[in-house]
C-alpha cells in the first residue's frame, strides 16, 4: 500500500493541543513553530537540564532564528515544558536514534552499526498511559524501516486500542537542514505517511497548520524509507567526490577543478570531497538500511566506509606536507563543527582528524568559534584564532566557516610563524595564500601551492 491518492472528505480534525517529545534540534523548532501557529503545545524531554534552560528562558540550541520563536512561544503561554507528557489530542516524538556504541552487527565479516531505539521506545512508553481514543502519534526520529509498524504500534496497543482504528499512526520524517531548520521546516515539502489512509490524513490536518510546502500522504514503511534514501543517496554521493579525490592525487589532477567541469554536464551533480562526513543524519542514516538487510546492500556499506576512512586520507595528506614523522609537530587546526557554519560537533570528521594527529604525538592547537574556550570529546579549543596561529608550524583547514574563508593571507601571514598550509575542504585560494608566502597543500589536489 502506497502513494494514496485518494482522500476521503470530511471535516479536518481539531488540534488544540499537542504534546512534543524530545526537544532537540527537531523537536525544540517543531514545538515552538505549533505554538506560534495558535496551538496549546506541551514540550517534554527526559533531560532535566534542558527543561530547566527553558524554564528560565534560555535556549540550549544554536540555530539562527529558533531563540526568538521559542521565547515569544513561552512569553504566550503556548509553550510549556515537562518531564513527562499529558493528555493532548497529538503526540510527536523526535528522540534521537543514534546507533549502538558499543554493539554491533555483522555479516559476511563485516561489522555494522545498529541504530539504538531506546528512546522511541521510551517515548511511546510514555505516551501509553496518557493516550485516549481518537488521538494521533506522528513519529519524526529517523529509523529503520518498518519501526512504526513493528515497534512503535506494539507498544501504543498495549492500551487496548488498534492504532488505524481507535488512534491514528504516522510517521513523518523531518529533512530540514542544520542552519535553516526555521526556514525549511515550514518550507519543505513534508512526506506523511500513515499506518491507514485516515492516520495520513490525520497527519496532513496536524502539519497543515504551518506547513507551507506541498504535504504528500503515504504509508508508514514509504516514508521511513523515502527519509533513509535521501540521506544514503547523498552519504554516497560525497563518498564517490572522496574516492575522485583519492584517485585526482594519484594521477596528478586537481578534484576540486575536474568536478567543476563534470557538473557542467547538464545531469551531473558530484557533491565535494572533504574529511569525512559527519552529523547525527548523514553519517548514521545510511547504516539503518545496512542493519535492516546487510545482505543486499554491499554499495551503501561501501560508501560508510569511504567516508569512514576520510580522516586516515587526510593524516596522509599532513604527512606529505609535514613529512612522515609527526611527533612533536605543532599544527593549528581550524574548524572542530561536523559542516560549516554550525556549532554541532556530533560525528564530525574534523574531530576524528585530530584525535588521529594527537595520537600520532602532534601538539594541535584547536580554534572554532562556535565553542571558543571550551572542551569538545576531550579536545581543548583555545580561547583565540590568534593563541593558536602564533603557536604553529603549520596550519589545517578542516571546515569551512564563513569567518574561515573571510581570512585575509597576507593578515595571517603576520600572525603567524606557519608557511605551510594544509586546506582540506577547499575553502582557500591557493593563489592568494601561495602570494602570502605560504605552501598551500589541498585535499584532492596533488601539487603543491597549485593555481
Ligand atoms: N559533506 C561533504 N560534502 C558535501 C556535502 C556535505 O563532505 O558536498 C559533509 C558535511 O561536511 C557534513 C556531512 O557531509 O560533515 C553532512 O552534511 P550535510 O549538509 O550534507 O547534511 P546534514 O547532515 O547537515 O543534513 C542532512 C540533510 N539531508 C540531505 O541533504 C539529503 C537534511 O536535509 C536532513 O534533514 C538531515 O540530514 C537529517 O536530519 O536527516
Amino acid at each position: 500500500m502506497s502513494g494514496w491518492v485518494e482522500r476521503n472528505t470530511g471535516n479536518l480534525l481539531n488540534f488544540k493541543k499537542i504534546c512534543v517529545l524530545g526537544l532537540g534540534y527537531i523537536g525544540l523548532p517543531t514545538a515552538s513553530t505549533f505554538a506560534a501557529n495558535g496551538l496549546e503545545v506541551l514540550g517534554v524531554d527526559v533531560n532535566p537540564k534542558i527543561i530547566d534552560t527553558l524554564r528560565n528562558g534560555g535556549i540550549h540550541i544554536q540555530e539562527p532564528g529558533l531563540r526568538t520563536v521559542v521565547e515569544s512561544a513561552i512569553r504566550s503561554g503556548n509553550l510549556t515544558v515537562a518531564a513527562i507528557p499529558e493528555m493532548a489530542d497529538a503526540f510527536l516524538i523526535a528522540v534521537p536514534t543514534p546507533f549502538l556504541e558499543a554493539e554491533f552487527g555483522e555479516f559476511s565479516g563485516h561489522k555494522y552499526k545498529r541504530a539504538d531505539m531506546r528512546a522511541v521506545t521510551a517515548a511511546a512508553e510514555a505516551i501509553l498511559p496518557c493516550l485516549r481514543s481518537g488521538n494521533l502519534v506522528v513519529l519524526e526520529s529517523t529509523s529503520p524501516p518498518r519501526t512504526t509498524l513493528d515497534l512503535v504500534a506494539p507498544i501504543l496497543e498495549r492500551s487496548g486500542m488498534k492504532a488505524g482504528k481507535d488512534f491514528y499512526l504516522c510517521y513523518s520524517p523531518e529533512r530540514v537542514l542544520p542552519g535553516q531548520i526555521m526556514r525549511e521546516l515550514i518550507e519543505n515539502t513534508r512526506v506523511i505517511g500513515g499506518v491507514n489512509p485516515a492516520s495520513a490524513q490525520a497527519g496532513r490536518d496536524l502539519y497543515a497548520l504551518f506547513v507551507k510546502g506541498e504535504i504528500i500522504e503515504t504509508d508508514a514503511t514509504t516514508a521511513e524509507m523515502v527519509k533513509l534514501m535521501e540521506n544514503t543517496f547523498r552519504d554516497i554521493n560525497i563518498a564517490t567526490a572522496n574516492e575522485f579525490s583519492r584517485l585526482a592525487e594519484k594521477f596528478g589532477v586537481d578534484v576540486w577543478k575536474a568536478i567543476e567541469l563534470a557538473n557542467r554536464h547538464p545531469r551531473v551533480n558530484i557533491l565535494d570531497p572533504g574529511p569525512g562526513v559527519g552529523g547525527h543524519c548523514i553519517s548514521v542514516d545510511p547504516w539503518f538500511l545496512v542493519e535492516a538487510a546487510p545482505e543486499i546492500t554491499p554499495l551503501i556499506y561501501q560508501a560508510r566506509m569511504v567516508n569512514d576512512g576520510q580522516p586516515e586520507f587526510v593524516l596522509q595528506k599532513i604527512r606529505q606536507a609535514l613529512g612522515v614523522q609527526l611527533a612533536g609537530k605543532r599544527i593549528a587546526a581550524l574548524g572542530l563543527a561536523y559542516k560549516p557554519d554550525v556549532d554541532d560537533m556530533r560525528e564530525s570528521p574534523a574531530v576524528r582528524v585530530v584525535q588521529k594527529l594527537k595520537n600520532e604525538g602532534m601538539e594541535v592547537f584547536c580554534w572554532e568559534p562556535f565553542k571558543p574556550d571550551q572542551l569538545i570529546n576531550g579536545i581543548k579549543v583555545s580561547p583565540s584564532l590568534e593563541s593558536v596561529l602564533k603557536e604553529a608550524e603549520a596550519l589545517l583547514l578542516l571546515v569551512n566557516h564563513t569567518a574561515f574563508r573571510a581570512l585575509d593571507p597576507g593578515q595571517v601571514s603576520k600572525m603567524t610563524p606557519a608557511r605551510i598550509v594544509i586546506d582540506t575542504v577547499n575553502g582557500w585560494d591557493p593563489l592568494q595564500w601561495n602570494k602570502a608566502g605560504f605552501k598551500v597543500f589541498r585535499l584532492g589536489d596533488h601539487q603543491q601551492s597549485s593555481i
